[in-house]
């Protein structure tokens, strides 16, 4: 049975947009060397200018972070800084619904998904980080780990305001200072961010936003003003940024793509599965770098699985992100839609079969109706390569060796899923996936004290728990590590 629902979209008024955004350098917005605009995926309307960072401006930012770090932010006692961190959270929780409105505007995602992931998780790495801000001592690092200095992070578009988040939260609770640079296509919420440092009279220059494009970014990791780089995005940045540090003594962070496993065996209960499987490519389009892109159903439930996983498919509601009913929201931009275009044809062109939900698209904006690749083999582009978008790719096996074989066939390792009733064989499973996270039945979980990243092609470096603050001290020096 097909529900119809009437339109419920959330209002935007809760948003003031300004015409046009500067760059937030020593806690203030300033003017920059040129702008660019910002548009709203879903509509290609333009929703503001914001301002171009070039070198010269990066320059401005990394000399503020390096103050504010000098001056106060280092020598702050842990305590102190803590409040500050708990403040920004609290903060966020209260601008929670303009924070997610405006993310769905310019991202594309569903107002469902900024609602009720991406802004409470954001506001819980704060929460999160503020606790530890004076116990590092006591986080396994020895009595003293301290601070690296300033930190140069760059993030990507599909969770803007929750990288931004898993970024500044552990830097600035360990007591560094920032330089971040938002993605091109989705600046906005972080430049609400920086609203939110000036409402929590955060010390001028403890957090410095650079707008701009992939140079802006390139200028930042590049810099000899910077300690520590954090970079999350596609492997070939991470790999270009990993060669611009490599000589330089900066530390280095890199959570990358993945092209996850998510395995079902046949005593799975199928409708929790297909939920799973769903959940796992479909959410936020796909445009997720943990997503179970690669289903590898057992033989013997094949076709149970792909009809209930069809029938569940033809269930899901694309169209306005503002929506509350919305499931399946814009791609980010024209460049990222023509990427995943060009990936689905290669799979048709390879010969593996194609299914897509048969849901109307909007005339305007970038959308992708869900999609489905059956009779793929392994040596298939879309068997290999992250398409970031809403495709699946369906795989067969027999058994759980050849379950595991075929999961841990790619060069990514950054996530997996195991359905299955039997615990000795998630136990099994988990401990041959080379996978930084293996979900067992769920999928797409994430909180802030579990640590998340990479292995291989997906990065190095964890983000979350005890282990992610490692990444923003310097243990050395500390004899119990
Ligand atoms: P990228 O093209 O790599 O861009 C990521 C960020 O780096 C953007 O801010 C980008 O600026 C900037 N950038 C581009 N070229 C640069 C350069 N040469 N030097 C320094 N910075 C540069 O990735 P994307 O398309 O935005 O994001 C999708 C990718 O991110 C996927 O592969 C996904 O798997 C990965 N991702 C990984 C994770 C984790 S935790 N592992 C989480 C989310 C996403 P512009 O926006 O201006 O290009």
């Amino acid at each position: 049975m097909r529900f119809e629902y009437s339109p419920a979209p959330e209002s935007r008024a809760i948003v003031t947009l300004r015409d046009s955004y500067g760059l937030f350098i020593g806690g203030a917005f300033v003017p920059g060397s040129s702008v660019f605009k910002t548009i709203s995926p879903a509509s290609e309307e333009v929703l503001a200018e914001v301002t171009h960072a070039g070198p010269e401006d990066v320059d401005r930012a990394v000399a503020a972070a390096r103050q504010a770090y000098e001056r106060t932010w280092s020598a702050m006692p842990g305590r102190e800084r803590g409040k500050y961190l708990f403040r920004i959270a609290r903060l966020i929780q209260e601008r929670s619904r303009e924070l997610a409105v405006l993310e769905t505007m310019d991202n594309g995602k569903p107002i469902r998904e900024s609602r009720d992931v991406d802004v409470p998780l954001a506001a819980a790495h704060f929460f999160y980080h503020a606790g530890w801000a004076d116990k590092l001592g006591y986080a396994g690092f020895g009595p003293s780990p301290r601070p690296l200095g300033v930190v140069g992070q760059v993030i990507p578009w599909n969770f803007p305001l929750l990288m931004l988040a898993w970024k500044v939260a552990p830097a600035l609770a360990c007591g560094n200072t920032v330089v971040l640079k938002p993605a091109e296509t989705t600046p906005l919420t972080a430049l609400l961010f920086a609203e939110i440092c000036q409402q929590a009279d955060l010390p001028p220059g403890v957090v410095n936003i650079v707008t701009g494009d992939g140079a802006t970014g390139q200028a930042l990791v590049a810099h000899p003003g910077i300690d520590k780089v954090a970079f999350t995005g596609s492997t070939e940045v991470g790999k270009e940024i990993a060669r611009a540090c490599a000589v330089s003594g900066k530390r280095l962070t890199l959570e990358l793509g993945g092209k996850a496993a998510n395995v079902v065996f046949d005593d799975a209960p199928v409708d929790q599965a297909v939920e799973g499987i769903v959940n796992g490519i479909f959410f936020n389009q796909g445009h997720v770098c943990c997503a179970g892109s690669r289903l590898l159903v057992q033989e013997s439930v094949y076709d149970e699985v792909l009809a209930a996983l069809r029938r569940r498919m033809g269930t899901l509601r694309l169209g306005d992100p503002l929506d509350k009913n919305t499931d399946v929201g814009a791609i980010n931009s024209r460049a990222q839609l023509d990427k995943i275009s060009e990936l689905v044809s290669s799979g048709e062109a390879e010969g593996a079969s194609r299914w897509s939900a048969p849901c109307p698209l909007p005339d305007r904006g970038f959308w992708f109706a869900p999609t489905v690749f059956t009779e793929v083999s392994q040596a298939h582009r879309i068997a290999r390569e992250e398409i970031f978008g809403p495709v699946l790719s369906v795989l067969t096996f027999r058994t759980p060796a050849e379950a595991v074989e075929k999961a841990n066939n790619t060069p990514y390792g950054l996530s997996a899923g195991v359905w299955t009733e039997k615990g000795s064989l998630i136990l099994w499973m988990a401990s041959r996936l080379r996978a930084g996270v293996v979900w067992a039945n769920t999928f797409n979980r994430f909180d802030p004290s579990s640590p998340f990243g990479g292995y291989k092609e997906s990065g190095f470096g964890r983000e979350g728990g005890r282990h992610g603050l490692e990444a923003y001290l310097d243990v050395t020096g500390n004899a119990d590590v």
